[in-house]
């Protein structure tokens, strides 16, 4: 009967990480599994370039997996010890003076264990504290050797390791992944010139022009300083107040009050580099450059109440996803796409390309897909992998520049200061994820924490003692670009950058309705955490700016009047180009895998039909969708004359808005065993008002009757309801789940027209 029960347990092959309870045993403590061939070369550089270079992209060095495999450390079957290597007889007990006597001073392993615990954390980035990171490659799909000498774009097919980070950015290491909020989105290129750091976000523009005035922006958007409150969190007086009074933030904060700011997955948002850049060619030629990241799985996002739900049922909700996915082998995968331009487009243009508020739309210069970014290898360790990751804006390779954007110009200092404090010293490149693949070899010497040793006793150049080395690369060195510079030194900038609402009206009427009601519906709801009506009224002043078809609904979802309109820097702004902007809507990016990675689940009790289970769960498995069965309680479901289904999860550990979809399957006794449990209610109702697809077969209906208001009297969109599992009903059940959100449907059941 065991291997009964274990034949009908759902299955799936590709997710290990979900079902397939060998590979989803963690490894024996302190055992390391070692990765496959494939996954190992994967991410790394050619190996036929370790002896010695060969072209451009050779590589002296070892590959990424390789340098951080030389630190990894087996602790199987190996003996307890000491830091200082000294085996440990007794890992129980302090050493203390007679039975029950005082604990003694000298007992150094005691103290020297403690000592180390005491030191175990670091100070958490000051801001993107919360984040998870991945390993992975770059793929050139289109080579630039014309407008760059970057040789990650050198040839197409040329793949470099990467390490990727996502993160949020106002809450703390241990705050929710679901807040409203930016996403970070920082891709380490392990490259064979060096690292080069794209330390982006999910949103293309900031709130800020200028380096000068982010430390004000971050203590506004920060918990309050006399309470501490509130926590990853917008919602609050001093953000709103910074930035209704910085009508430069109008654009960003449209963004962020959009479905943007709560991503459904990380791997389902979109990165941007934000600034324009500069490729630079052998010539000396340069272009500027924006960066575009758009994942494979489509742009989604979550509503907001499911977001809120979510962080309170699953606070590491984006972390969890990005790691079972990659466990699992779906490796997120994202397009790199640029927009090139060059000097004379950008000074038609009626904005300026530096300023980091504004977008430049694709309806001016397309974006042109040139690589791929693949994540396919989950850290080993968090803390030294994830949370020492070193990201800096500086971190730039021979081919690329920056340009004089002014908060480019801060970003490229605040790095590598930040990680002195944070890492400890200034050898933070030495921990093995921020090594540079390409070996670092100058004259810069001791410092806290130092590894390398240096060996001779040249440490400066010029020298003859050391035979002239280390040599200075010359021509295939990093070369700014020289750009002309003439003017006074002052505090002012371009007069474009004084205009800040025309892309923000541009981004609002390019949202579909249900993107700007969402919109509107954020705003309401910060402004009505904020306890000051005058910074409630401002903003809105600040709003009417972009339309009143915003700050009209808004003031009005704050019972109050609609305020004067505040002034604006430049009463006659020069005509923009563009009105509306396909792209800049999230239907633009609806994906093209189906099902995959979703995640659906099937509510089942002791009355539930286990062949119809099985096979249900089955079919979508094949599809790629992540089933889970759902129950009263986990186990087995002892179903009289029927083999026992095996529940995943119960009610009570997985919520409805855990999922993307759910199905009921047919059973026995109009399934009273579901009917009548108050939380299959809650579970539909949220499945409902999230607008995710729902599937109720045979007696399943009596579950929807009873519960949700009588959902099953209605037709309603995304509901599927049918008698029998048959190839029509599962693919009109993908198709409404593939869908993503039933947006035609009512907000209340009640509501939803028969
Ligand atoms: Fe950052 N930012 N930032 N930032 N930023 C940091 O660096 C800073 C800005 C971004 O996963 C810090 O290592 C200044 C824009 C990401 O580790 C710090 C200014 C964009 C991450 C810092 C900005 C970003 C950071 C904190 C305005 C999008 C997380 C810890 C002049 C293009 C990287 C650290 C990771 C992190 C400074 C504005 C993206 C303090 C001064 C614009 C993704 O150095």
């Amino acid at each position: 009967e065991t291997e009964a029960i274990a034949a009908a347990m759902p299955y799936n092959v590709n997710k290990g990480s979900e079902y397939d309870a060998e590979k989803a045993q963690c490894p024996m403590a302190g055992a390391r599994i070692d990765q496959p061939a494939q996954l190992a070369t994967g991410s790394t550089l050619s190996e036929k370039n370790n002896n010695g270079k060969t072209g451009e992209s050779a590589l002296p060095g070892k590959a990424l997996y390789g340098q951080l495999s030389s630190v990894q450390q087996n602790d199987s079957e190996q003996v307890m010890t000491t830091n200082q290597g000294v085996p440990i007889a007794d890992n129980q007990n302090s050493l203390t003076a007679g039975y029950g006597g005082p604990a003694l001073l000298k007992d150094f392993i005691l103290r020297e264990k403690i000592t180390h615990f005491d030191h175990e954390r670091i100070p958490e980035r000051i801001v993107h504290a919360r984040g998870s990171g991945a390993h992975g490659y770059f793929e050139c799909t289109r080579a630039l050797a014309d407008i760059t000498c970057a040789t990650v774009f050198s040839e197409v097919g040329k793949r470099t390791p990467v390490f990727t980070r996502f993160s949020t950015v106002a809450g703390e290491r241990g705050s929710k992944d679901t807040a409203r909020d930016v996403r970070g989105f920082a891709v380490k290129f392990y490259s064979d010139q060096g690292n080069w750091d794209l330390v982006g976000n999910n949103i293309p523009v900031f709130f800020i022009q200028d380096a000068m005035k982010f430390p004000d922006l971050v203590h506004a958007v920060k918990p309050e300083p006399h309470h501490a409150m509130p926590q990853a969190a917008s919602a609050h007086d001093t953000f709103w107040d910074f930035v209704s009074l910085m009508p430069e933030s109008t654009h960003m904060l449209l963004w962020q009050m959009s479905d943007r700011a709560i991503p459904r997955s990380y791997r389902m948002m979109q990165g941007f580099g934000v600034h324009t850049f500069r490729f630079v060619n052998r010539g000396g030629e340069s272009v500027f450059v924006k960066f575009h990241w758009t994942p494979k799985a489509g742009v989604h996002s979550l509503l907001w109440d499911e977001a809120v739900k979510i962080s309170g049922a699953d606070p590491d909700f984006h972390r969890r996803d990005l790691w079972e996915t990659i466990e699992s082998g779906e490796y997120p995968e994202w397009e790199l796409g640029l927009q090139v331009f060059t000097q004379e487009q950008a000074d038609n243009f009626s904005f300026d390309v530096l300023d980091p508020t504004k977008i430049v739309p694709e309806e001016l210069v397309p974006v042109v897909p040139v690589g791929k970014l693949v994540l396919n290898r989950n850290p080993d360790n968090f803390f030294a992998e994830t949370e020492q990751v070193a990201f800096c804006a500086a971190h730039i390779i021979p081919g690329i520049d920056f340009t004089n954007d002014p908060l480019l110009a801060g970003r490229i200092h605040s790095y590598v200061d930040t990680q002195i404090s944070r890492l400890g010293g200034p050898n933070f490149h030495e921990i093995p994820v921020n090594r540079p693949l390409n070996p670092a070899h100058n004259n810069q010497r001791d410092g806290m924490h130092r590894q390398t040793i240096h060996r001779g006793r040249v440490s400066y150049e010029p020298n003859s003692l050391g035979g002239g080395c280390p040599f200075q690369a010359g021509q295939g060195g990093f070369i700014s670009f020289p750009e002309q510079i003439e003017g006074p030194e002052h505090r002012i900038k371009p007069e474009k950058f004084a205009e800040h609402f025309l892309q923000a009206r541009l981004f609002f009427d390019s949202q579909s309705s249900v993107e700007q009601q969402h919109i509107i519906d954020a705003f309401v709801f910060e402004l009505s955490k904020v306890t000051v009506p005058a910074v409630r009224r401002r903003t809105i002043s600040l709003l009417r700016n972009v339309s009143d078809k915003l700050a009209g609904p808004i003031a009005q979802g704050l019972g109050m009047p609609l305020p004067d309109i505040m002034p604006s820097a430049m009463p006659n702004p020069p005509q923009p180009e563009v009105a509306q902007s396909e792209k800049l809507s999230l239907c633009a990016f609806k994906g093209e895998e189906g099902i995959k990675t979703r995640k659906i689940a099937i509510l089942v009790s002791q009355q539930s039909h286990v062949g119809q289970v099985i096979e249900i769960s089955e079919k979508l498995m094949q599809q790629g969708a992540v089933v889970r069965l759902v129950a009263p309680h986990i186990g087995l479901q002892n179903n009289p004359g029927e083999i026992s289904l095996d529940a995943d999860a119960s009610l009570e550990n997985s919520p409805g808005f855990l999922f993307d979809a759910m199905v009921i399957a047919d059973g026995t006794d109009e399934l009273t065993q579901l009917a009548s449990n108050v939380m299959v209610d809650d579970f539909i109702r949220e499945q409902y008002r999230h607008k995710k697809a729902i599937l109720a077969l045979g007696a399943a209906k009596f579950v929807l009757q009873k519960n949700a208001i009588g959902l099953a009297e209605k037709k309603t969109p995304g509901v599927l309801i049918s008698d029998t599992f048959d190839a029509a009903t599962l693919n009109s059940f993908v198709s409404a789940v593939a869908k993503d959100r039933h947006f035609d449907r009512a907000d209340n059941p009640a509501d939803q027209t028969a």
